[in-house]
């Protein structure tokens, strides 16, 4: 191994064994674990600390919407005992200072670049490594190259006619001001009403003078119920955290839970009716998404969860036009990323709140002073842009990859990833990915889908090195058979009739495919335990 040493700008030149992009949560744990296996590891890192998503979403209300207790490592008990959360879905602060927690614990930072972008990646076949070029101008070369760089990490450029104009401040829920922005007295317009639109509406709305929320496409929203953790999800871990963990592993979505055999389509209005209000009360998307076995593959199941959202939604909303603009119609339940909020709905009664239909009034052009839309100009102070990001892919193209034989990875992929397992792609020795799409990564807790994909790959680059090889990568049959698989699995589910960002359908021109894997945790898990038990099956190893 290469020593590394410092440049006059501060920069550091080396020549490590494996270079990790990114650290957030997938980030540290790659550094935590690789390191702990006698791995020389450089993380770059764009920003100035850790937290990936909980750095850069820094948003009023911003949250996660899986409970907190699940959301967490667990690769190490020590750590899970040394945190406690303090309620059911912490806030973004306190995420954040648990993943600086981490860094600090296992002494992170100190392998971590940060203010450092990675810019381009080449494959250099003479030498088996990858040569890598960053912001910095620092140059690197790594035997390994692990893309750590999240799912929800390039916030999309808003693709608004006039975006460009608007004289006053303007705002990105995936960028938001680490001092934090103070609305008092304003006229704030929100673009967007996904899960970040949901989560900060009802805060701005409290703070602003006038809030005008645009809407293109209303999102189906579950009440959090948030407050202190609950004690009977508190037991179970207490009780046998190991067996907990375990469960989770091996569970659909990364939570444990018991997947029911009720098929809403064979069940009367009755069992309907009970099921949706116990999944309802929990204030959880996994018991909703599960309420009856069949509801993600039939229309008509799903139209039974759905017909009862949308009866919630006209239960809260005073107005009932704005009820129905606020109901979604155009898409089955879960089929986009359904929202947790506090208050949304709510927010809708205020007198200061006023919601536009971009369906029936598309914006002609954001202005100098406000938003042109239908015939009427707006006046803003400030505009915020809760419009999403492009995910799961975006910020791997971004990096100038490029593989044997000078294949790009942009190119590879042009209509659409072709990965193995989401965790490799023909062509690219020694290049992984963490939550990759092909992997079930956004559709299950991440923080269990991240564990697992880092355990694999070092185990992989563990095994590599103890057989004395120098280069690993997937087999164009391999290749070609997880994608059949991964795309079957999407094409018999409700998946890919909406123009989601699962699908790729909110970034103008993005190939629409189904990005994540949809067989679940459990399986997928099953399928990456098989390559190694088979002898790195799939895989040529040199
Ligand atoms: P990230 O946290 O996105 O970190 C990637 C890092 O890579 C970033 O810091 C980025 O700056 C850096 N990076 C990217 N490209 C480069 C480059 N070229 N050079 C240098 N650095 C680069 N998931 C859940 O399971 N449950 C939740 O409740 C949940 N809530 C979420 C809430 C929000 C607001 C968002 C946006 C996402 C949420 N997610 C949730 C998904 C979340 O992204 C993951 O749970 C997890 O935090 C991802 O960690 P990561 O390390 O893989 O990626
Ligand atoms: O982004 P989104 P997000 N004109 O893409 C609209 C995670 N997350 O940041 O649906 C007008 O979901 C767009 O409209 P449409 C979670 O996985 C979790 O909110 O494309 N509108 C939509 O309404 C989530 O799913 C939490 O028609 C435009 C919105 O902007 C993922 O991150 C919190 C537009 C974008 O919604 C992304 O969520 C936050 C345009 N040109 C994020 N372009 C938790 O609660 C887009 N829109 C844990």
């Amino acid at each position: 191994m290469a020593d590394s040493s410092a440049t006059a700008g501060g920069a550091r030149a080396a020549d490590v064994d494996v270079v990790v992009v990114g650290a957030g949560f997938a980030g540290l744990y790659l550094l935590h674990k690789l390191r702990g296996l006698g791995f020389r590891v450089q993380v770059l890192e764009t920003a100035d600390d850790v937290g990936g998503t909980w750095y850069w979403n820094r948003y009023p209300g911003a949250r996660c919407d899986i409970p907190t207790t699940d959301y967490t490592y667990s690769f190490d008990p020590a750590l899970e005992t040394a945190w406690t959360w303090s309620e059911k879905y912490a806030t973004q602060p306190e995420i954040l200072r648990y993943a600086q927690f981490v860094a600090d614990r296992y002494d992170l930072r100190r392998d971590i670049q940060f203010n450092t972008k990675v810019e381009a990646a080449h494959w250099d076949a003479a030498a088996n490594r990858w040569r890598i070029r960053t912001s910095t101008d620092a140059k690197l070369s790594a035997q390994h190259l692990v893309m750590a760089s999240g799912c929800l990490s390039v916030p999309k450029t808003p693709d608004i006619p006039g975006a460009g104009r608007f004289q006053g401040p303007v705002y990105s829920t995936g960028r938001w001001p680490h001092q934090g922005v103070d609305f008092t007295g304003q006229r704030v317009a929100v673009i967007g009403t996904g899960s970040s639109g949901i989560q900060s509406i009802p805060l701005i709305a409290e703070q602003a003078a006038q809030l005008t929320v645009f809407q293109r496409t209303p999102n189906y929203s579950i009440p959090a119920g948030n407050g202190p953790v609950a004690p009977e999800r508190r037991a179970p871990l207490e009780a046998n955290r190991d067996a907990y963990r375990l469960a989770a592993k091996w569970s659909r979505a990364g939570v444990p839970s018991e997947p029911t055999q009720i098929y809403g389509r064979y069940s009367p209005p009755d069992v309907h009716a009970e099921r949706f209000e116990a999944a309802w009360k929990t204030g959880e998307l996994i018991p909703i998404l599960g309420v009856f076995a069949d509801q993600i593959l039939f229309p008509d199941s799903n139209a039974i969860v759905a017909g009862k959202v949308r009866e919630k939604i006209r239960a809260v909303v005073h107005n009932p036009e704005t009820a129905e603009l606020l109901s979604p119609k155009d898409h089955h339940f879960g089929t986009k990323r359904p929202c947790l909020d506090t208050g949304y709905y709510q927010t809708y009664n205020r007198p200061n709140v006023r919601l536009v239909d971009l369906r029936r009034q598309p914006i002609t052009s954001i202005t100098e002073t406000g938003i042109d839309v239908g015939g009427e100009s707006m006046r803003f102070d400030a505009i915020v842009y809760a419009t999403g990001f492009d995910a799961m892919t975006g910020a791997i193209v971004a990096v100038d990859i490029t593989g044997r034989d000078g294949v790009t990875l942009k190119g590879k992929w042009a209509a659409g990833p072709i990965t193995y397992l989401g965790l490799m792609s023909v062509g690219f020795p020694n290049f992984f990915m963490v939550t990759g799409p092909g992997s079930p990564s956004v559709l299950s807790n991440m923080m269990v889908s991240i564990e697992q994909h880092v355990d694999w790959i070092s185990d992989c680059l563990v095994r590599l090195r103890s057989d004395g090889l120098s280069t690993i990568e997937p087999t164009p049959q391999a290749e070609a058979g997880w994608m059949q698989h991964s795309q079957d699995c999407a094409a018999i589910t409700l998946f890919p009739s909406a123009d989601s960002w699962y699908m790729g359908a909110n970034v103008p021109g993005k190939p629409r495919v189904f990005l994540p894997y949809v067989g679940g945790v459990d399986a997928y898990r099953k399928a990456c335990d098989e390559v190694v038990a088979r002898g790195d099956l799939g895989l040529r190893r040199s």
